[in-house]
């Protein structure tokens, strides 16, 4: 398929300056009262579980969620906040409104909530993203196949590991994951696919995985970082969402690398971050409005998508990719990203 948009285009840079702008009064009361009506009057609700500002996944939705919209329909963005415990409360509370002909959300954690909602309120209907739920007449699903992006980010941990040794910083077979929270995909998925990547480099590698406990806390995840550095891990995997900036502080100061998830975020800090793996929700989030809004989306069915896709990538045409990582390195990852599209090496 081609994209429809690509990432760091000055189209999704003025789209994410909308959505910033108009979900800012929503962080403190959560939801707002009246939802926008077009003339076509199709309503959307966004429900963000969480806050959209610090994790990249939440503005990719917000942001594909408004383009896709446009002027065909109304969108409305409900911060859920931090409290995970209120979340279906509040899931429960936009459909029991009945204002919303789609309520659109993201998390692995969503399926769960919206089969229960959807025994209450059947006749809402949800469109979910990075999450699975099949067979609900009511609700479409959409995941990345995250095996592939663990898988990527190990492969490059690992390469990058191995230079620190042959520079001299002594033999390290670890690399380090900080998560904000355990959940299944992180635990059964992306950790498993992290060291897979790594020990297709050398078997003998180890994971050293940590937990913040939230999607906020920068001070406890540069604490967390800097101890597994001063253990010898020379290159972390940051999926703490706005708690991420504090393992790019340790990082930074050790003069150890970092792997970004989700995003683009080489720019986060330049030559610190040394690779990103990357989902393109902005575009599911833009193409799967879209199939709704030409009454198209399958509800009912669940769909897995991943890099020979488009959905999953690794990037590599980043100026600040291309000056923090030898070309030796950045051969070998290109080469395993061509096996994988080319169907050479699955990782279903
Ligand atoms: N990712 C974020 O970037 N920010 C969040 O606030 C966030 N909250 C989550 C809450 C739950 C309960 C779960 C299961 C996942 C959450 N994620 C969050 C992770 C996100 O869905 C995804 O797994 C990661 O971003 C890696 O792609």
């Amino acid at each position: 398929m081609k994209p429809l948009f690509a990432r760091s285009t000055p189209f999704f840079a003025a789209a994410l300056f909308t959505v910033v702008i108009f979900s800012a009064p929503l962080s403190g009361c959560g939801v707002k009262s009246a939802p926008d009506k077009t003339a076509s009057g199709k309503t959307i609700g966004v429900f963000i579980p969480g806050v959209i500002s610090g994790s990249p996944v939440y503005e990719m939705l917000a942001v594909g969620v408004q383009a896709a919209a446009e002027s065909r329909a109304g969108v409305t963005l409900v911060e859920g906040g931090y409290n995970q415990a209120e979340w279906e409360n509040k899931v429960t509370a936009m459909a029991a409104s009945a204002s919303y002909d789609l309520i659109v959300s993201a998390n692995p954690s969503l399926p769960g909530i919206v089969a229960s909602v959807s025994q209450k309120f059947p006749r809402q209907y949800f469109l979910l993203l990075d999450g699975e739920l099949p067979g609900n007449p009511s609700v479409y699903t959409l995941r990345y196949n995250q095996r592939e992006q663990g898988y990527m980010a190990g492969y490059m941990a690992a390469m990058v590991t191995e230079e620190f040794s042959q520079n001299g910083a002594g033999l390290t077979r670890r690399i380090g994951l900080v998560a904000a929270q355990e959940y299944p995909v992180m635990n059964d998925i992306i950790l498993p696919g992290y060291l897979e990547g790594a020990r297709a480099i050398n078997p003998d590698y180890q994971a050293d995985f940590r937990i913040v406990g939230n999607w906020y806390d920068a001070a406890r995840a540069e604490e967390l970082a800097a101890d597994m550095i001063r253990g010898g891990v020379k290159v972390i995997l940051a999926i703490s969402g706005g708690a991420n900036e504090g393992i790019i502080q340790a990082s930074h100061s050790a003069g150890t690398k970092v792997l970004w998830f989700d995003n683009n975020g080489y720019n986060v800090r330049p030559g610190t971050v040394v690779g990103c793996a990357v989902l393109a929700q902005d575009k599911a989030a833009y193409n799967q409005v879209r199939r709704w809004l030409d009454g198209e989306l399958p509800f009912g069915k669940a769909e897995t998508l991943g890099v020979a896709d488009q959905y999953v990538d690794f990037i590599q045409d980043d100026p600040d990719y291309i000056l923090g990582v030898s070309e030796d390195i950045r051969k070998k990852q290109a080469a395993m990203i061509e096996r994988i599209k080319s169907g050479d090496l699955v990782l279903d």
